[in-house]
């Protein structure tokens, strides 16, 4: 059992938050309350569209498994990387983002600043011990004025943060069970990347993290 230094605070008591950078908000523990019901929720998702291992068009596997909820689902294969409204393995929508979750990603957005943020897509990433995700830009999305809403579940990651210029040594942060951060603003074209998971044992995930990213897609 960890200790967490958020627990000794009164129910009627903000959680902490950080400001990471310019537009990066870390929420400690924003999701910790709710994490039962979005487990169970994002396992109703992935018993429709399994979490699999993506081709990249440099002829890599991702080692990060991954599906999608909502409307779009961001999707890798040989020809690229685009979000797409069918999942390729069934040919069928994705399945609906759960009210919780989208009710969780809004309430994220909101406090920090993203009143009106309405995701359109939601990618689940699942690593395993090793998995690891490189250095990268999101920028798949069509309007970069909208943030993206990520939530950790599970095992703790180090995730690695940098600026919109690639070549600046990015900085290291630790995401932690129920850890929501908002990235917007100028954050939102920063590279950045998640180091390879440490094996361990999470109470409720067991030896894994999953990691949602909420964003919108489409204008
Ligand atoms: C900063 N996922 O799915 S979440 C991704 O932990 C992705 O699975 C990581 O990067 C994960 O694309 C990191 C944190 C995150 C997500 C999107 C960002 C940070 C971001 C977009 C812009 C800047
Ligand atoms: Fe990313």
């Amino acid at each position: 059992m960890t200790a967490d230094l958020f627990d000794d605070l009164p129910p009627s008591c903000e959680a902490a938050q950080t400001l990471l950078a310019p537009g990066a908000v870390l929420l400690h523990g924003f999701a910790r309350a709710d994490d039962a019901a979005l487990l169970q929720a994002i396992n109703a998702v992935i018993a429709r569209a399994p979490l699999r291992h993506m081709r990249t068009p440099g002829g890599y596997t991702t080692s990060v498994a991954m599906s999608n909820c909502g409307p779009l689902g961001w999707v890798s294969d040989p020809d690229g990387y685009r979000y797409a409204a069918l999942d390729p393995l069934s040919g069928q929508p994705w399945p609906a983002m759960p009210a919780c979750c989208l009710d969780l990603a809004q309430r994220a957005a909101a406090q920090a600043g993203f009143a009106q943020f309405r995701p359109d897509a939601c990618l689940i990433n699942e690593y395993a011990p090793g998995a690891k995700l490189s250095l990268h830009q999101d920028r798949d999305e069509k309007d970069f004025s909208a943030p993206i809403v990520s939530l950790s579940l599970g095992l703790p990651a180090v995730f690695l943060f940098g600026t919109p210029r690639r070549s600046e040594r990015p900085q290291r942060y630790r995401l932690s069970h129920g850890d929501v951060v908002v990235w917007g603003g100028p954050a939102r074209l920063a590279y950045h990347g998640v180091a390879p998971l440490a094996d361990g044992e999470h109470a409720l995930l067991g030896r894994r993290r999953i990691n949602l990213t909420f964003r919108r897609a489409n204008a």
